[in-house]
């Protein structure tokens, strides 16, 4: 690195002219440079949208201030570091958050007015980036604002994917995906660094000498680079400033000379590019594995760059490698970076030639894993012969951990050949498989859930055996969401109402526990008649989002009922279908009397389902035929409108859940390991109708269940009841169910998709597996009691604001917090901000 003297930094210094002012007029002189020399437009005439650029380009440059800073000083005391690896990082737009975050919205807001712009247009130019697919992405990027906010010094690393997920259309009931070129009207918020690139191979040979482990040598195969992309990452009223570093892979530097020489030169070009490829689209699955080999060398490709990337910075400063836990802590978020463990084995013994024992005792003190899901069709497992040909010495080296960790179990479990064969990394005898979670638990110092209940079950069923040989490693870190996005910014009427209740000031926002304040005012009328007027203009806001965007008109004097979350069996939106279809038959039987009193409701589901997923894509074009239907009728008057919510995503999130009224999050108990919806939907005032399942448990804790729409079968009778036989189940189908059924075969909404049939049938058969017509009883019984609660609105309001005084809990804030302290070993460094110290 290049050390510049005293005398040639002030040099420096006085040439950058200062840090950027805060004033109107700096802020207006650096949007409109960025528009002439950025953009390369004219100052005297310019759009909304070169409005956005040049206005992002301008908070990019006070970031990038912030970043360096950040790290020069993190870099001068050799700070610990935490680097949080994932494949998805589902940020959402960067423009308000980043403005909130260094506490400038206002001035930029009056700045650009001045200048004829208003920012509230201005922030729907951007694009949403979507490098993710639904909980464990948008986790990620909690993650990151809370680690910035909370001073912690931290890095993201992922993938820089040039297809995010894919947009959803809705023909004739269906879904159709577009792809997501996120990046076509280029992307301010990052920096290119061509000088951070790092080789990557793939395939090729290996040799190996010495004994044991060995020392390996791996040769030939295809060479790509990994290219860094930064953004910057700031916290919230703090100078501190992270860094998410995404990869992109471009052709490497070595040429098959050969080719060229045989005059093949366009088709060797050609060749080379194909590197491009590894990082062109995020795969579309939630919560399911699929054995792509693409994805594989996605998972390598990013890993290997991260580890050399972590590497480098750690000789910086330092030469012991024994240092190297004390100083960086790498969480890996599921087992999709899980190869990064075993990358930095092999650098260790192959490359810096440390003893195996070493650094085994090195990466078993740097990695932590966290786990997701008890889904079984979500664990990874690749292949052997895969991971044998494209990454032939980790193969080999899982092989020789595994030998050496079986060793040890047999050691301590005399006999106990079962224990043996279920926490073996290597799974079945001719299609062998690696397991991906066995691998990542014996790399790992911690394995985490991430809330109480799907801990418990990881202890107790999924990682029994492990939690038994480790007891010490396994803990739980109930999930969380930022309060900045998901308060702050997406219900500012919210937050000042918040504000101006507890104490004028906004530190509630980086202290969630201070919000319970406002339970004292749950009874009084004049705050409970603003809180009213709050949740009336959010509902308007959606109001018309849905009439710009879908063209469907809704009342806003009636509940708005809201399912927004990735389409899956497990968790239930047929479920909620079948109850709508259900209140419908039931209005339709009702006279004018009866009818008068049934509460009105606007039902959204919203959502994606995998491509490949049949069932889940069955399930939206149900829910659009029920919606076509119903909302046709004129003869129920609008006393149930369904609205499919299309291309549910991170910026329409921030519209849907602060105008919910009541939020679902009704899962088979036992099946969402947390979920994350339902802590936003909480801070929003909404009330949950939902099962004793993932954190919806602890939100009850919380609250008080007295607060909630509870229903449903718990862990154990959702055991007991798939140990039953079909014809136990079969004979006590759930009567208000089959009547919906028959409804759906008789027509009644719209001709019959043959897949939708065939899931019906077999539920009634008696395989149901969700639980459906176990739950359904007590799921409209749950409906009915919203109802009746509903009518009665100052009991309904009541608790809202009970439910948001009591969602501190729930911040991403104390996440990390718990992260730092029991699995991460490390402290706030809280960076001196330069504006503090005169000039
Ligand atoms: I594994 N999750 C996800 O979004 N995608 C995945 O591939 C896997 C898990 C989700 C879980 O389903 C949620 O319950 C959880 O709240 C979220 O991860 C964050 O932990």
């Amino acid at each position: 690195a290049l050390k510049v003297s005293e005398g040639t930094r002030e040099n420096l210094w006085s040439l950058m002219n200062s840090y950027q002012g805060r004033d109107s007029r700096s802020i207006q002189r650096s949007i409109v440079n960025h528009v002439e020399y950025t953009l390369g437009l004219t100052r005297f005439n310019f759009k909304d949208f070169n409005a956005y650029q040049a206005t992002s380009y301008s908070v990019r440059d006070r970031l990038i201030e912030q970043l360096n800073d950040s790290n020069e000083y993190f870099n001068s005391q050799n700070s610990k570091r935490v680097y949080y690896l994932s494949l998805e990082f589902l940020l959402g737009r960067m423009l308000q958050n980043s403005l909130v975050n260094i506490d400038m919205e206002k001035k930029y807001k009056d700045a650009l007015t001045d200048i004829g712009f208003k920012l509230e247009e201005i922030y729907e130019e951007e694009v949403d980036p979507a490098l993710g697919n639904g909980g464990l992405g948008r986790l990620a990027a909690c993650f990151l604002d809370s680690m910035a906010t909370l001073d912690i010094p931290a890095m993201g690393y992922g993938i820089r994917y040039d297809y995010g997920i894919f947009k959803q259309q809705i023909q004739d009931g269906y879904q159709v995906e577009q792809p997501d070129y996120w990046l076509a009207k280029g992307n301010p918020w990052e920096i290119e660094r061509p000088d951070v690139a790092y080789p990557v191979r793939f395939g090729g040979t290996f040799t190996k000498s010495g004994s044991g482990c060995g020392v390996g040598r791996w040769e030939g195969g295809e060479v790509v680079m990994a290219i860094a992309y930064d953004t910057p990452v700031p916290g919230f009223n703090t100078y501190n400033t992270n860094r998410l570093r995404l990869w992109r892979s471009r052709p490497g530097n070595e040429f098959d000379l050969q080719k060229f020489n045989d005059g093949q030169y366009d088709k060797s070009i050609m060749e080379r590019q194909r590197a491009e490829y590894i990082t062109s689209v995020l795969y579309p699955n939630d919560s399911t594995w699929e054995g792509k080999q693409l994805r594989l060398k996605q998972q390598y490709f990013f890993c290997c760059a991260t580890i050399q990337d972590i590497i480098k910075r750690f000789k910086l400063n330092n030469t012991n490698w024994n240092d190297f836990p004390k100083l960086n802590q790498i969480q890996l978020n599921d087992t999709h970076p899980a190869i990064a463990a075993i990358e930095l084995l092999r650098v260790l013994l192959d490359v810096e030639r440390l003893p195996y024992d070493q650094a085994w005792m090195i990466v078993t003190g740097t990695f932590g894993y966290t786990n997701h899901t008890v889904l079984p069709e979500a664990l990874e497992k690749w292949s052997v012969n895969m991971l044998q040909s494209l990454l032939p010495r980790h193969m080999d080296l899982i092989f020789f951990i595994n030998q050496i960790f079986l060793e040890e179990v047999k050691r301590r479990f005399p006999g106990d050949g079962r224990r043996l064969e279920v926490v073996s990394m290597i799974e079945g005898w001719e299609d062998k498989r690696v397991r991906m979670a066995n691998v990542a638990i014996v790399c790992s110092h911690h394995v985490n859930g991430v809330a109480a209940l799907h801990t418990q079950i990881l202890k107790a069923s999924v990682f029994k055996d492990f939690y038994e040989i480790f007891p010490d490693k396994f803990l739980n870190m109930t999930n969380g969401v930022t309060p900045r996005r998901w308060l702050y910014c997406c219900n500012p009427g919210l937050a000042q109402l918040i504000s101006d209740t507890i104490n004028n000031d906004d530190d509630w926002v980086t202290d969630m526990r201070m919000v319970e304040e406002i339970a004292a005012y749950a009874d009084e009328q004049g705050f409970v008649d603003k809180f009213k007027q709050v949740k009336v203009d959010c509902k308007k806001q959606l109001q018309h989002y849905i009439e710009k965007t879908q063209g469907i008109h809704i009342r806003l004097d009636a509940m708005y009922d809201v399912l927004v979350k990735r389409i899956h069996e497990y968790k239930r939106q047929l479920m909620d279908i079948l109850y709508i279809i259900h209140r419908y038959l039931q209005i339709l039987g009702m006279n004018e009397e009866q009818r008068r009193n049934v509460v009105p409701r606007v039902v959204f589901i919203g959502g994606k389902a995998a491509p490949g997923y049949k069932d889940a894509k069955g399930f939206i074009k149900l829910i659009n035929s029920v919606a076509d239907r119903i909302n046709n009728d004129k003869s129920i008057n609008d006393l149930i409108k369904v609205v499919f919510f299309k291309n549910y995503c991170v910026s329409n999130a921030q519209i849907i859940i602060p105008a919910a009224d009541l939020s679902q999050h009704i899962s088979t108990a036992g099946t969402e390991a947390s979920g994350t919806s339902n802590m936003k939907f909480t801070m929003n005032g909404a009330l949950i109708i939902g099962t004793m399942d993932g954190a919806n448990v602890e939100i009850a804790q919380e609250i008080g269940k007295e607060n909630m729409f509870v229903f449903g079968a718990d862990v154990h009778e959702v055991d007991r009841y798939r140990a039953q036989t079909d014809e136990y189940r079969k004979g006590r189908l759930d009567g208000r169910l089959r009547n919906a059924f028959r409804a759906i075969y008789e027509g009644k909404f719209g001709a019959l998709n043959d897949d939708i049939k065939g899931y019906l049938n077999r539920i009634e058969a008696g395989s149901d597996h969700y639980c459906l017509s176990l739950d359904f009883a007590s799921y409209v019984e749950a409906q009915e009691r919203a109802d009746r609660t509903y009518r009665d609105q100052a009991l309904w309001n009541k608790m809202a604001i009970i439910g948001i005084a009591k969602s501190g809990k729930f911040s991403s804030d104390r996440t990390i917090q718990e992260y730092c302290a029991q699995i991460w070993k490390i402290t706030p460094k809280r960076i001196p901000n330069p504006a503090d110290k005169p000039q």
